[in-house]
């Protein structure tokens, strides 16, 4: 047991407990679901209902590992998203961070709420100062909550954020993503070319890698494999990423199995590229994710 255990006052059904390659993970077990939050990026790796398979994919080839990003769950995409000029690593440095627990606490029905957040840390100086919170409350659903406090007395903090979520599929080519239509994407498999998305649902048959920019629609995951309905609700996020690496970016990212693409879906949510988030000084935002899932007719 890592000595983190011994820090916190934990409720009934919440443990920390030394998780793969050693990091400290939080362990949640609620009448309804069990989940999983790393402490290293505050990374939630597992949530699952009684009698579903897993919501949450993570991949069998992660690495778990000090200054490395986990592969799967839900990265803490902040301050900004993908490649950023000027600064090191792609996706900002908050997933790679150890946040630590603020406090872990269990409702009158059993719902269990933690409290993360980003301690100080060298990549956060070129940054006006700031807080970052990220709250996780599990239960029939799960909820998420990643708040931006702008400390700073004069200057504004500009910065993109996303809770870049792998969903677990049956099947990817019997996936299809609901609640876009109408809205505009920059396509990355096409030079970022700018586009509209004009069919009902998102199918999956290549790599896709897709910012849709101005929309604050619930997405709706449909899995005719597992017989899954996932619901992604959001709110203060103007961004929504759908991301499958298919087979040929599968096989080069060394932390993914070559056939996972077949089990994994991304839909993210978040602000981004010209929805990137300002705030003044003094002001705090928070964005919101709450997942649902039900078995489809
Ligand atoms: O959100 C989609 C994306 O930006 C893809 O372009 C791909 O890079 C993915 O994120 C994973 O990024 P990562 O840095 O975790 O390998």
């Amino acid at each position: 047991m890592s000595n983190t255990a011994h820090q916190y006052k934990l409720p009934d059904g919440v443990s920390i407990l030394d998780g793969r390659g050693g990091l400290s993970v939080v362990s949640v077990k609620t009448p309804w679901s069990s989940a999983e939050v790393y402490l290293h990026g505050a990374h939630v790796t597992h949530f699952q209902k009684n009698g579903e398979p897993p919501l949450i994919f993570v991949s069998q080839c992660s690495r778990f590992a000090e200054g490395q990003p986990i592969r799967g769950g839900v990265p803490i995409i902040f301050p900004w998203f993908g490649a950023c000029e000027g600064r090191k690593g792609q996706h900002g440095f908050a997933r790679n961070a150890d946040w630590k627990l603020n406090a872990a606490t269990k409702d009158g029905q059993g719902r269990v709420k933690l409290e993360f957040q980003l301690p100080d840390c060298a990549e956060a100086a070129a940054f006006p100062k700031f807080t970052l919170k990220f709250f996780v409350t599990v239960s029939e659903i799960l909820e998420m909550e990643l708040q931006t406090a702008n400390l700073s007395a004069s200057e504004n903090l500009e910065f993109e954020d996303c809770l870049h979520t792998y969903f677990t599929v049956g099947d990817i080519a019997v996936v299809s993503v609901h609640g876009l239509k109408g809205a505009s994407y920059l396509d990355k498999t096409d030079n970022f070319a700018k586009k509209v998305e004009n069919d009902d649902a998102i199918h999956f048959n290549s790599e896709t890698d897709r910012p849709y920019l101005n929309t604050t629609a619930t997405v709706e995951i449909r899995d005719a494999n597992l017989g899954r309905r996932i619901l992604v609700e959001k709110e203060n996020s103007a961004s929504t990423i759908v991301w499958n690496p298919w087979i040929a970016k599968a096989q080069q990212l060394s932390d993914f199995g070559d056939e996972e693409y077949k089990q994994m879906v991304c839909v993210e949510s978040g602000n981004v590229a010209v929805n990137k988030l300002v705030l003044p000084p003094g002001k705090c935002s928070s964005l919101r994710v709450r997942l649902k899932s039900k078995k489809s007719a």
